[in-house]
């Protein structure tokens, strides 16, 4: 699925986010000392080797809603964005912290020169947070940004069941319903 908006595209896959050859930049789903760890993080460090962690180690701990970012060594990208999202019922508000991480992400990203970013669910796995509620506040936080950003043309989010695919199209359907956005 793929929607453009203010000139920036917004396409929905099913993947692995450590396979995104296509994209400048990845968002890694940390953890608060920028490690290794399951999930997101697990494959993200496994593909781009321990120099990640080296690098990465020194700019933490970060706090829920904070993003730094990095060299991709070896994967096949230029940038990892590392963010903290919120661990759900625990890091509140938690709507608050989830937008930021893709609030700051993006800032980081155009700062950066990135044209092209991928996401992944952040906070949905290991964090607990529900996938559609997550969804909701993905969206309308890059929607509000999304006419402001002058550098970043793409954003992918990678999700990796179909079912949070679909959960995922859902939503965006939903949440451009009925709001006229320029192409
Ligand atoms: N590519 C894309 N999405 C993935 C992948 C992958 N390779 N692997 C899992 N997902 P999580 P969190 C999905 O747990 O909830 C880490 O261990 C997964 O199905 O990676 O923010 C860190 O060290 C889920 O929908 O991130 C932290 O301690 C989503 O990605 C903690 O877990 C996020 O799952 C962060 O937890």
């Amino acid at each position: 699925m793929k929607k453009m908006i203010s000139g920036v595209s917004i396409e929905l896959r099913q993947g692995d986010i450590a396979n995104q050859a296509d994209c400048d930049a990845v968002v890694n789903a940390a953890n608060a000392q920028l490690e290794s760890g399951g999930g997101v993080a697990g494959a993200i460090h496994r593909a781009a080797g321990p120099g990640l962690a080296k690098e990465a180690r020194p700019l933490g701990p970060i706090k829920p809603g904070q993003a730094v970012i990095t060299g991709a060594h070896d994967l096949p990208n230029k940038h990892v964005i590392h963010c903290l999202g919120p661990v759900y019922g625990k890091d509140k508000p938690e709507g608050e912290l989830l937008s930021r991480c893709y609030g700051n992400a993006l800032d980081l990203a155009e700062q950066n020169e990135v044209n092209s970013i991928s996401f992944p669910a952040i906070s949905t796995g290991i964090f607990g947070y529900p996938v559609e509620e997550a969804a909701k506040v993905a969206f309308s936080t890059l929607i509000e940004k999304i006419s402001h950003l002058k550098k970043v043309k793409r954003i992918v989010f990678v999700l990796y069941s179909n079912q949070d695919l679909e959960t995922h199209k859902r939503v965006l359907e939903q949440t451009l319903q009925g709001k006229d956005y320029p192409g």
